[in-house]
């Protein structure tokens, strides 16, 4: 009688045990995915950081204003090649969206003309910024009497002058000129753009 409940006892605890060695194994294989992703998200969150890492450098040299950080340039090139520039810089032609950035620029830029990312090259008269926006749908400072195809020559590339230049008339804000013109270019990066999936 007691050798039978004995029996029957072990008969339990072998079940007991087979279920709790099944559970371990579960358990096991669980912690073993999750270490596989623990080690996944630990690569991905290197690469970010590398990766962060060179566009700071990247940043050396560059000014931070607001949600951006900018890049004047020292020497003088066209349109086209000042926009290249920015792009191999990994950012574009400078967007002016509100009038702080505009003040920002004109504080910046001193006596020289600048090159902003707006030109009308597609469609003459539809002035478009280089992420494609159209001038009319936000902030424009164009100088007074700008933009006007001087001399019927094709402007279609957008500089701002801060201080009164005589070879523009003295005025200040944006003036079109002909894009193969070489003046200075400021780049603009937004720092969303360097928020990572
Ligand atoms: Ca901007
Ligand atoms: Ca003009």
């Amino acid at each position: 009688m007691l050798d039978g409940m004995g029996c029957e006892g072990s008969g339990n605890r072998n079940t007991n045990l087979t279920n709790e060695r099944q559970q371990l194994i579960l358990k096991n294989t669980n912690l073993t995915n999750e270490r596989e992703q623990l080690i996944l998200k630990n690569k991905n969150l290197t690469d970010n950081r590398e990766q962060l890492r060179s566009e700071l450098l990247i940043c050396v040299g560059w000014i931070f204003y607001q949600s951006s950080f900018y890049y004047m340039s020292n020497e003088t090139k066209n349109w086209t090649e000042s926009r290249r520039d920015c792009q191999k810089r990994g950012a574009d032609l400078i967007i002016i969206n509100n009038r702080e950035e505009y003040y920002f620029v004109q504080n910046k830029s001193g006596p020289a003309a600048v090159y902003i990312g707006l030109t009308d090259t597609e469609v003459e008269g539809n002035w478009k910024w280089v992420d494609g926006s159209n001038l009319t749908s936000g902030f424009s400072s164009w100088a007074p009497g700008q933009p006007n195809e001087y001399n019927t020559v094709d402007e279609d590339c957008a500089m701002t002058v801060a201080v009164p230049l005589p070879e523009f008339a003295n005025i200040e804000g944006w003036h079109d000129v002909a894009c193969n013109k070489a003046f200075k270019w400021i780049c603009e990066k937004r720092t969303s753009q360097f928020i990572l999936p």
